[in-house]
């Protein structure tokens, strides 16, 4: 199996590149930016808005993992141009090639403003801790996070009319390491984010699901991860004495942690930061 992986040097791809690894199976790697291919791997040098050469790296391709684009935000043109047109060429390229499986990285960023706890007396999930339900409705806190809006429904469009199937992963904050105090609710583990991509990998249909660790802290629902097969091992909760003896209790008032999108909430729109 030849998985074509997409923005492979990022951040996420370069935590996941070694945890996708498979007897079997050939990663095909396509960044910006060069990359030198191991074993089991291959390389592509491409821009994800160029058709022709995200085509040619489709080639004899049976599933996508779509990291690549813009990962914060940016004035609207580049947003519009690498993650929506980028995302559109990507799905149209794996339609044209006969690509049946297909990964989206979203983001937590397209319902960004949906305060922590939409309605208290509306439990909106099996769990009481969890009190963003799956599928919230759209509510972006940025251009970037209308691109991934944009990627959702895309990825919506291209199952409903081709029949492909598609997982747009909700990401939360994924890094080695939680590294604030946010993070210790929307934290996703390198190995948790290498396990969702496996469960997305083999799901049928569509499916938005959060991208999040097995946090004590969260407050998103782990319900549709878990109907496709995503068992998330880790918890923020092991960081969190360090980091609240660093930055202190978090503030349930700061809209830091009021907001399902934090900061991204608050900074200048179209802004480059
Ligand atoms: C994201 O979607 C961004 O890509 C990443 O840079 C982080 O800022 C993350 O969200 C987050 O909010 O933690």
């Amino acid at each position: 199996m030849r998985v074509l992986v997409t923005g492979a040097a990022g951040i996420v791809g370069t935590m996941l590149r070694p945890r996708l690894a498979r007897p079997g199976r050939v990663l095909r790697l396509l960044d910006l930016v060069s990359i030198d291919p191991g074993p089991g791997e291959e390389a592509v040098t491409a821009d994800l808005t160029d058709e022709a050469a995200v085509r040619a790296a489709m080639e004899d391709v049976q599933a996508v993992v779509h990291l690549g684009g813009l990962s914060r935000e940016r004035p609207w043109a580049d947003t519009l141009h690498v993650n929506v047109h980028g995302t559109y060429v990507l799905l149209e390229a794996a339609r044209r090639a006969g690509v049946r499986q297909v990964v989206l990285a979203g983001s937590h960023h397209a319902v960004g403003f949906h305060p922590r706890t939409p309605d208290a007396a509306r439990p909106s999930d099996a769990e009481a801790e969890d009190s963003a339900p799956d599928y919230l409705f759209p509510r972006p806190d940025t251009f970037y996070g209308v691109s991934k809006v944009a990627a959702e429904a895309l990825g919506s469009l291209y199952h409903d009319r081709f029949g492909m199937n598609v997982v747009v992963m909700r990401l939360g904050s994924c890094a080695a390491r939680p590294v604030d105090t946010r993070a210790l609710s929307t934290w996703l583990s390198p190995g948790d984010g290498a396990r969702l991509v496996e469960a997305s990998l083999v799901a049928g249909g569509f499916h938005v699901v959060w991208g999040v660790s097995a946090n004590t802290r969260r407050w998103w629902s782990l319900e549709e991860g878990r109907a496709i097969g995503y068992h998330p091992e880790d918890d923020a909760e092991s960081y969190a004495s360090s980091l609240i003896a660093d930055h202190g209790e978090p503030d349930p008032a700061d809209p830091v942690h009021a907001l399902v999108g934090g900061v991204f909430c608050t900074r200048e729109l179209g802004g480059v930061w």
